[in-house]
């Protein structure tokens, strides 16, 4: 009786369980820079990437697909001591062109070092529906640096909303982007999640006025069902247990030794 109730228990777990796809390697060598405010040079090993510039202007740098049902994941460390102080971050749904589309329509995820001249320190989700350049000029001018005119702000992190990143400290974040929901985890803690009906188009890392950023290890699955808990490493001891239940106790008793 006690074995059956195991038995049921395991199904369940089974059946409830999700199976969290492997991540592989993006090559980068097939992505595409735009805005006149980027130089976004590939590493070798072509899964990382590094921008080297301090601009006036934002800039992106995407992978050209339709990436919804994709979660990216990788590394982000901006290399200076001191120095500037200004945006790191992301782009969903971009479509090729966006950067100067007046008719643009995509995800922005945004993380500035230190408050100035009305960009606020932190990270933030916003919704972009317009051009970002030609709109450039002085930073306090642009809706990028503000959040203002074709920049609408979503929300704001859970821990880092009001914190800026650290030179030199990798930040390890994951994205997962679906046509209704958006999370965002920085260091596995989530920090951004929001629902809502999202555009299709692509994954691009985002760069406004920071140089020396960069993204190293991307990596690309399938995005986990939302609200899905990964199955946690203790599963699969609970496996083994489970196929001796199931009449495999003794095959499995000599493979031990
Ligand atoms: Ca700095
Ligand atoms: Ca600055
Ligand atoms: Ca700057």
């Amino acid at each position: 009786m006690k074995k059956y109730t195991l038995l049921q228990i395991g199904a369940a777990f089974l059946l409830s369980g999700t199976v969290i796809a492997a991540p592989t390697p993006v090559d980068l060598t097939g992505w595409s820079a735009e805005g006149s405010g980027g130089n976004w040079i590939v590493q070798s090993g072509n899964d990382s990437v590094y921008q080297s510039l301090n601009s006036q202007y934002p800039t992106v740098f995407h992978n050209g697909k339709d990436s919804q049902g994709l979660a990216l994941s990788g590394e982000i460390t901006v290399k200076e001591s001191g120095g500037d102080n200004d945006f790191i971050g992301f782009v969903l749904g971009y479509d090729i062109g966006d950067i100067t589309n007046a008719a643009a329509d995509y995800i922005l995820i945004d993380w500035k070092q230190g408050d100035q001249s009305g960009g606020a320190e932190g990270l933030a989700i916003s919704r972009v529906t317009g051009a970002l350049q030609p709109n450039g000029g002085t930073h306090t001018q642009n809706d990028a640096w503000d959040h203002t005119g074709v920049v609408t702000e979503l929300a704001r992190a859970t821990n880092f909303g009001g914190t800026g990143w650290q030179d030199n400290i990798q930040y390890h974040f994951d994205l997962v982007f679906t046509s209704n929901a958006i999370q965002v985890k920085v260091n596995n803690i989530l920090e951004l999640s929001i629902a809502g009906t999202f555009e299709n188009g692509a994954f691009g890392f985002y760069n406004f006025s920071q140089a020396n950023v960069l993204y190293a290890g991307i990596e690309e699955r399938v995005a986990p069902p939302i609200g899905a808990v990964p199955i946690p490493a203790a599963a699969f001891l609970f496996g083994p247990a489970f196929l001796g239940l199931m009449g495999f106790r003794r095959k499995a008793a000599n493979l031990v030794v």
